[in-house]
C-alpha cells in the first residue's frame, strides 16, 4: 500500500488530521492552512490524507485495504501505462456491444464499443451536467469505462487518473503527453498563425494553445474519433448529434486555462471553501460564478483541445476518463472529510441549469446509461466503498 503520510512539519495539518476522524467533527477549511500549502500542494496532500483515513473507518463489504487504488497517470510502471492504452485501442477497434442492429441507422457514427460511451455521453449531455447528478453520473460512467477496460480487453490495472495541478504551468511538458508509447498520446501537431477564439457563453477570449493539430506520436497516433464536434467554436460542426464524422485525435494543450483553473490552489479551495454539495458542484463547473467561470471540471476540458473541448462528444478523447478520475477523486475527498454529512448529499433538478424546469431529484430516481450499461438507483452511486463500487485514490 503506497498510503503515505504528510511530510511532517505542520501542526496545524496534523491537528487538522485529528479532529476529522471524530464522527461529525467539522471538515478542515482553508484557513487551516498558509497560502503557501495550498499553492504547492501540501494542503491537497494533506485533505487527501485525512479523507483516505476517514474512509478507514467505514465497514462495509468494500474494505479500505480490499479496494481497488486508482493512481496518479506519472506514478504507474512502464508496463501498466502501455496495457491500458493498448485496451483503450482495443475498446476503440471493437464491435459495439450493446446497440441493436435496428437501431444502428440512428447512431451511424456509432462504430465500435469506444463510440457506445461517446454517444450516450451526448445524448444525455443535458440531463447530466448542472444538474443534482453531475458528479454520480460522471463517476458511473467512468466506473463502466474501467470495468469494459478489464472485462473485455484484458486490463489488468486501474483506472489512471490526471493530476492536472500537477502540470497547470505548462500542460504541453507534462509527463502524460511526452508523446513517447508509455504516454497517453502527444500534443496535437502546432498550428502557427492562429487567433484568439471568443467564447460567447462565457464572455472572454483566450489565446490558442500549443498545438492545435492531430496527435503526432504516442498510443493514439492512429485513433479515429467517429463522433462529433457538436458545439466547438470555429469549427465545422456536425448537422446531427450521431453522425458519423471520422477524423483524427485533436489536441491543444493550453496553459491559459490551466494557469486560472487547474492549479493547487483552485483544486484545493473547490473542496475546502465549498462545505454545501451545491456550491461544492457549482464551484467544480464553473456555474454562478463571475471570477471562476470554468471551474476545474471545465478548465481542464478547455485546456486539452480538440474533442476535450466539446460539450458533447468530450468522451471522444480518452483522456476524458483520466480527467473525470481527478474529477471523482476530488469529490471522494470532499464527501469523506465529513463523510456523515456528505455522502449521499444531492441538491438539484435533472435538466442543465433547470431548463426546462423538473422536478429535484432523489436518491430514489433511476440514472440513465443508455448504452454504457443498466440504468442505476441514485442513491447507490454515492459511495465508492459500497454497492457496484470498491475502490478508493491515492
Ligand atoms: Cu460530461
Amino acid at each position: 500500500m503506497k498510503f503515505c503520510t504528510g511530510t511532517g512539519g505542520f501542526t496545524a495539518a496534523s491537528l487538522v488530521a485529528a479532529q476529522a476522524i471524530i464522527a461529525g467533527a467539522a471538515a478542515p477549511s482553508t484557513s487551516d492552512y498558509s497560502a503557501a500549502q495550498v499553492a504547492d500542494g501540501t494542503a491537497f496532500k494533506n485533505i487527501s490524507d485525512i479523507a483516505s483515513a476517514n474512509m478507514q473507518y467505514s465497514a462495509d463489504a468494500c474494505t479500505y485495504e480490499s479496494a481497488s487504488v486508482r493512481a496518479e497517470w506519472r506514478t504507474l510502471d512502464e508496463a501498466t501505462r502501455k496495457s491500458f492504452t493498448d485496451a483503450v485501442t482495443c475498446l476503440s477497434t471493437m464491435e459495439p456491444t450493446h446497440m441493436k442492429a435496428e437501431e444502428a441507422s440512428d447512431y451511424p457514427g456509432v462504430k465500435s464499443r469506444f463510440d457506445e460511451f461517446v454517444a450516450t455521453h451526448i445524448n444525455y449531455t443535458m440531463n447530466i451536467h448542472d444538474t443534482a447528478d453531475f458528479l454520480a453520473w460522471h463517476r458511473t460512467f467512468i466506473h463502466f469505462w474501467e470495468q469494459d477496460l478489464k472485462n473485455l480487453c484484458g486490463y489488468t490495472g486501474n483506472l489512471p487518473y490526471w493530476n492536472w495541478a500537477l502540470d497547470a504551468d505548462a500542460p504541453q511538458d507534462s509527463p502524460l503527453f511526452s508523446g513517447d508509447e508509455y504516454s497517453v498520446g502527444s500534443n496535437g501537431k502546432y498550428i502557427d498563425g492562429r487567433s484568439d477564439t471568443w467564447l460567447a457563453t462565457m464572455d472572454f477570449s483566450y489565446p490558442p494553445g500549443t498545438g492545435g493539430g492531430c496527435v503526432e506520436s504516442g498510443p493514439f497516433v492512429n485513433y479515429t474519433v467517429n463522433l462529433g464536434p457538436l458545439d466547438l467554436p470555429n469549427t465545422d460542426n456536425v448537422n446531427s448529434s450521431f453522425q458519423y464524422n471520422p477524423r483524427c485525435l485533436v489536441r491543444d494543450l493550453n496553459p491559459w486555462f490551466t494557469t486560472r483553473y487547474n492549479t493547487y490552489t483552485n483544486l484545493t479551495e473547490t473542496i475546502l471553501d465549498n462545505i454545501y454539495i451545491e456550491d461544492f458542484q457549482n464551484y467544480m463547473q464553473g456555474y454562478g460564478s463571475s471570477t471562476n467561470k470554468l471551474g476545474v471540471h471545465g478548465g481542464a476540458h478547455w485546456a486539452s483541445g480538440g474533442s476535450m473541448q466539446d460539450f458533447h462528444s468530450s468522451p471522444a478523447d480518452p483522456l476524458f476518463f483520466l480527467h473525470h478520475g481527478m474529477i471523482d477523486y476530488t469529490w471522494v475527498i470532499w464527501q469523506n472529510l465529513d463523510n456523515y454529512r456528505r455522502i449521499d448529499a444531492i441538491n438539484g433538478t435533472s435538466t442543465l441549469g433547470n431548463d426546462p424546469p423538473s422536478a429535484e431529484m432523489t436518491l430514489d430516481d433511476i440514472v440513465p446509461f443508455g448504452f454504457v450499461a443498466d440504468d442505476q438507483r441514485f442513491g447507490d452511486l454515492m459511495d465508492t466503498t459500497a454497492g457496484l463500487f470498491c475502490y478508493r485514490y491515492e
